[in-house]
């Protein structure tokens, strides 16, 4: 074990935390022994239309079919806003801040109750109803939240997608999910560029027969074709509609949303979470890790489109009456102090990044830092992956000045909220580690067999019990979602990822044990991405890996063989990795392109990715195991062409 003395809680932080050290072992011991009275009691802080009198059913046996809070009725909306109107009207709920720092905006809950309300009964007027899908492809800016809550607030499900991802990623989950409506903008901006984003979805709605109506929200005023009868101004939409919109009280079960997120096949899967339970776990679990308090500034960088943003951006904070940031840009534009100039702006008091970011504003050194005053900063928060050491005593020490707690938080998109954070006035801090479970969440390590490591050690990291923000399943595919989260150990929720565990119960992840590459926080299948390249014409195979990367986490590394005609030119790597970007976003471009005659197989055909992954790393002298190895033959030439 590595030794770490831990960074006790500062004294003025613990002076006004919610709970302390004894505090957390008392909530977090109820939470097991009495899971029903503990998050009974959660869920009745929330506003139901019909209260629930059951509250956990099913388990992770068989299909895996758990119900939280099934027969009570609630709306999300209602949650998020109208329940807030009577005291806090007046608040902002959303400080905006555009790509350029003068672009700004405020809308308080009453604006943004407002602005839901009328885009709710514009939506009911396009024909959606309760159980419809909507996509939503739309850049940061305040409409996303507000096409969010719209939707929720007929009982419909939303289906934000990235709006960094091509037509052909905008396509693919529209149809799977058979979207009825997309609300999308003109453009977008991101670090002083202009993205197309209407004309991808044109593109992407020529192949998504199901959308019948496309709201499009003016943020840039270029001009875009409009199709007459489908395409509808949202300025037009809202401004013409009645601003009382009666909630559609909707089952606890019944879905909020859908989010696709990488899977070790090509298809993405298309992760399913409910209304209360989800609710309930965000609610909690923001106020607890952030630690917070009335008057608090919350500032998520996640983009809305990514499960961070869905629930500590939009859902756990607003359920809250908290005041967030939102961020249209980018960290190092138009200068690397952009980050701490909007914190002082709007004085921040919790700011949420992930590590990848970290690091690349670490790069810049700490005077565009230094410049900035950031004493409204409470609490740091990380998320995407782990934080290595050197970037969290940075970010410790720089940013937060040596007083800010910092949260680690380990959760997934399929977990819907965090799972194992420090819960900041009672948690000692270890550099790099997500420290202990919150309530509710039972993790335990197994070996490759299944078997329970006990106390101290390294395994698979899994969850024995269900808890109330879990994905429910995988949208029209519920035989996936048993088999990938429950066969491999049977009664448990398996993660996918690698923990240790050291001698004072804290958790050390250590990475995806599947083949999933995880690039500055966003999941890649390596399938998808090799589907993506061997879709090329010249291209014969690919195999992708990661490899560490010191800003992004992980970098993709793709071996790629032509087709024979083909030589390899500097000229057609560089349009293989636009030929990713235009495929799946610029977030998966290969970072290295390695020509490869072969690739090591084994003798069903497999590619043995364990072995070309170790090349990559450059660890060619231990490529462990190679008796499956059906053509040893192509490992000299391989190791030969890598690239120094
Ligand atoms: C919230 C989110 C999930 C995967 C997960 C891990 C990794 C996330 C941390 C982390 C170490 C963390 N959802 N991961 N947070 N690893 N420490 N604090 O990221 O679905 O996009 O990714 O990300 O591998 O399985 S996600």
């Amino acid at each position: 074990m590595r030794p770490s003395a831990p960074h006790p809680v500062p004294a003025a932080f613990a002076a006004s935390a919610h709970l302390d050290e004894a505090g957390y072992h008392a909530l977090y011991r109820r939470s097991v022994a009495d899971p029903d009275g503990f998050w009974g009691e959660a869920a009745r802080a929330l506003a139901w239309t019909r209260p629930f009198t059951r509250v956990r059913e099913g388990d992770f046996s068989g299909d895996a079919q758990v119900r939280w809070f099934a027969d009570g009725t609630l709306n999300a909306s209602v949650n998020c806003l109208d329940r807030h109107l009577a005291s806090h009207g007046d608040r902002p709920a959303i400080l905006w801040e555009g790509d350029e720092p003068e672009d700004r905006r405020t809308l308080t809950y009453r604006d943004l109750h407002d602005q839901v309300s009328r885009l709710a009964n514009a939506l009911t007027t396009l024909g959606v109803g309760p159980g419809d899908f909507v996509g939503i492809y739309l850049p940061v800016i305040p409409e996303a939240i507000v096409a969010a809550l719209a939707t929720a607030r007929i009982g419909a499900v939303h289906a934000l997608v990235f709006s960094g991802f091509s037509a052909e990623s905008l396509a693919q989950r529209l149809n799977d999910c058979g979207a009825k409506a997309l609300i999308t903008a003109d453009e977008s901006r991101r670090g002083g560029r202009l993205v197309p984003l209407k004309r991808n979805a044109d593109q992407a709605l020529a192949e998504s027969p199901s959308v019948r109506s496309v709201v499009v929200v003016t943020r840039t005023g270029a001009e875009v074709p409009f199709s007459p009868g489908r395409d509808h101004r949202y300025e037009n939409l809202v401004a013409a509609a009645d601003p009382m919109a009666p909630p559609v009280a909707v089952g606890a079960e019944d879905p909020l949303f859908i989010l696709y997120t990488s899977g070790s096949t090509g298809q993405p899967k298309g992760v399913i979470h409910t209304t209360g339970g989800y609710l309930v776990h965000t609610a909690l679990s923001y106020k607890y890790v952030f630690d917070h308090h009335d008057g608090d500034i919350h500032w998520c960088t996640a983009d809305i489109a990514w499960v961070t943003a869905h629930s500590y951006v939009l859902y756990g904070p607003l359920a809250n009456a908290a005041t967030i940031v939102l961020f249209e840009g980018v960290p190092g534009y138009p200068t690397p102090a952009r980050f701490w100039e909007i914190v002082d702006r709007y004085h921040v008091t919790s700011f949420y990044t992930a590590p990848t970011a970290v690091r690349s504003l670490m790069r810049e050194g700490d005077a565009p830092v230094l410049a900035t005053s950031r004493h409204s900063l409470r609490l740091l928060g990380s998320v995407g992956e782990p934080i290595n050491p050197e970037a969290w005593h940075w970010y410790h020490r720089v940013v937060g000045g040596g007083r800010c707690p910092i949260v680690d938080t380990y959760w997934q998109t399929e977990t819907g909220a965090i799972l194992i954070a420090p819960i900041p006035g009672a948690t000692p801090l270890k550099p790099g580690s997500a420290t202990r479970p919150f309530f509710g969440v039972q993790p335990a390590l197994v070996d490759g067999e299944g078997n329970e490591i006990a106390g101290p050690g390294e395994g698979h990291l899994v969850i024995d019990a269900p808890w109330p923000g879990q994905a429910r399943t995988i949208h029209r595919d519920h035989a996936r979602y048993v088999d990938t989260y429950f066969r491999r150990f049977p009664g448990r929720y398996f993660t996918g990822d690698g923990a240790r565990r050291d001698a004072d119960g804290y958790y050390w992840l250590t990475g995806r044990v599947d083949d999933v590459i995880n690039v500055s926080g966003h999941r890649l299948g390596t399938v998808e991405l090799e589907t993506a390249i061997a879709s090329h014409p010249k291209v014969a195979e690919a195999a992708v890996v990661g490899f560490p990367h010191a800003i992004k986490g992980q970098g993709i590394y793709a071996y790629v063989t032509l087709k024979a005609e083909f030589p390899e030119t500097d000229g057609l790597r560089r349009e293989l990795i636009d030929w990713v970007r235009t495929r799946i976003g610029p977030i998966a471009s290969p970072d290295v392109i390695h020509w490869a005659s072969d690739l090591p197989k084994n003798r069903s055909g497999k590619i043995l990715r364990r072995i070309l992954a170790r090349i990559a790393r450059g660890e060619t002298d231990d490529l462990g195991d190679r008796t499956t190895v059906a053509n040893p033959d192509v490992i000299p030439e391989i190791i030969g062409r890598r690239a120094a």
